[in-house]
């Protein structure tokens, strides 16, 4: 068995190592009093998750959160990047909060700090309330306010003790995987709704974290993903095409984010379907912020295909693929740590708040083998050295995930975590991935 080759004085002084999962998609989402999300309905609707598995009882983290910090703070994370649940605060979307939902969440916290681990909150991670999602969802203008009420109830009851918060996580899935796409909530197939979930995200985003400064709360960022688009070949036209997907899918955020505009070419094919006023809004969405986050797993092959909107496929790469059958390209970390920081961002501090694989299990002398994914964390470790060495402000790196949990409509067999679970007994056990971050963080 290789271990991971770095060791933390490969990094600079400070540099936060952590790992990352979201609320519904391990604590169990029918316990507790939290309300029904999009989520919910969207699995209970066949054709949308693989053997339609929900959230209903995930890790059941609700129940076992103690003993899952106890394995961060064991494998010796500085910070566990975690979510809170919109429906589990407040289980109308609005009005009333959930006593047990704040108790729990204070619990959390409180024993993320006795841990010692920085407590990086996302207030988005992907299950809206269902009553919201009934107006609409992300679609109606009304979302900006009704999240930046969410906000403020969490400002005020864990602001001070919250080390980073980024309001929503990966404004792409948000918005195209979910709106254009079909395959995450609410499932839809349609320009106009993305286009309205894209702006109406990023206002969100913006007023929630006027919101957090307004409570004096700091170290306030946003989480963006990142697929790196290779053009299929060489031709001017799969060039064209993987640009555009380039635009379509990585600048767009960014640079409403950091340029207050969307790029030319992709506000052609938007324009005519962004709700009225957006052109007003980039005051409130260009928001100064004190980090961005990138959430990196792997790349695409681009070619250009006049059938399709925006005139591009995605055709399959070459192996080695991860379980998901995600192609493995770690220069790609590279290449957005250092765009980003050359083209938007600057001198901004960044982080990797996501990255890793997800791998079947393979049980060796009663130990869960998962070798794929420490050659993983290598060679994207090494990605990360590389981007520091070229100049880019790195300032921590977060794993994808503590431990196997419900993968979206994917289900529980894609197995991402650094803890496998059992998900009949519910049982935990460290994989090798696990103990090579352990011997890599935790000093002898
Ligand atoms: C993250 O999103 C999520 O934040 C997290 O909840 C999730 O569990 C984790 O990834 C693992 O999936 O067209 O099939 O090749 C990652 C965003 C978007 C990255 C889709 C990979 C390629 C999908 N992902 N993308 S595919």
């Amino acid at each position: 068995m290789t271990a991971i080759t770095h060791t933390r004085d490969d990094f600079p002084d400070g540099f936060v190592f952590g790992t990352a999962t979201s609320a519904y998609q391990i604590e169990g989402h029918a316990q507790g009093g939290a309300g029904p999300t999009h989520w919910d309905s969207f699995a209970a609707t066949p054709g949308n998750v693989e053997r339609a598995e929900n959230g209903d009882l995930a890790c059941d983290h609700l129940h076992r959160w103690e003993a899952d910090l106890d394995m961060i703070r064991d494998a010796g994370f500085d910070s566990y990047r975690f979510s809170m649940s919109w429906a589990r605060l407040l289980p109308d979307g609005r009005g009333t909060p959930n006593a047990e939902g704040l108790a729990f969440y204070d619990r959390l916290i409180d024993g993320m700090l006795e841990r010692g681990l920085k407590p990086a909150a996302t207030l988005y991670h992907w299950e809206m309330p269902q009553p919201l999602a009934d107006m609409g969802g992300w679609r109606n203008a009304d979302m900006p306010a009704w999240f930046g009420d969410m906000t403020d109830l969490v400002a005020r009851k864990f602001g001070d003790r919250l080390w980073s918060v980024a309001p929503i996580n990966e404004p792409w899935c948000v918005a195209w995987l979910s709106h254009f796409m079909g395959v995450h909530a609410p499932g839809l197939r349609d320009i106009r709704a993305t286009a309205r979930a894209i702006h109406h995200v990023l206002k969100s985003h913006g007023t929630a974290i006027g919101v957090m400064r307004g409570h004096g709360m700091t170290n306030l960022g946003a989480v963006c993903n990142f697929e790196y688009p290779h053009p299929l070949t060489d031709s001017p036209e799969d060039v064209a095409a993987a640009d555009r997907y380039d635009g379509f899918y990585n600048r767009v955020f960014l640079s409403g984010l950091f340029h207050g505009r969307y790029p030319d070419n992709v506000l052609e094919g938007l324009e005519p379907h962004l709700p009225s006023g957006w052109q007003d809004d980039f005051g409130v969405i260009q928001a100064p912020l004190d980090w961005l986050g990138l959430n990196y797993y792997t790349c695409k092959r681009i070619a250009h295909d006049d059938t399709a909107w925006p005139a591009l496929k995605e055709v399959d790469g070459p192996p080695p693929h991860t379980q998901m059958g995600w192609e493995i390209y770690p220069e790609g970390l590279h290449h957005f740590l250092t765009r980003t920081a050359t083209d938007y961002t600057g001198d901004l501090p960044l982080y990797v708040t996501e990255n890793g694989m997800a791998n079947p299990d393979v049980i060796r002398d009663g130990r869960i083998d998962d070798q794929p994914r420490i050659d993983y964390l290598n060679s994207h470790l090494a990605s990360v050295r590389r981007a520091l060495d070229d100049g880019a402000p790195v300032k921590g790196y977060y794993v994808w995930s503590l431990m196997d949990n419900y993968e979206w409509s994917r289900g529980y067999d894609q197995r991402f975590g650094l803890v496998h679970v059992d998900f009949d007994t519910l049982e935990r056990t460290p994989k090798a991935s696990w103990h090579a971050v352990r011997d890599m963080l935790v000093s002898a």
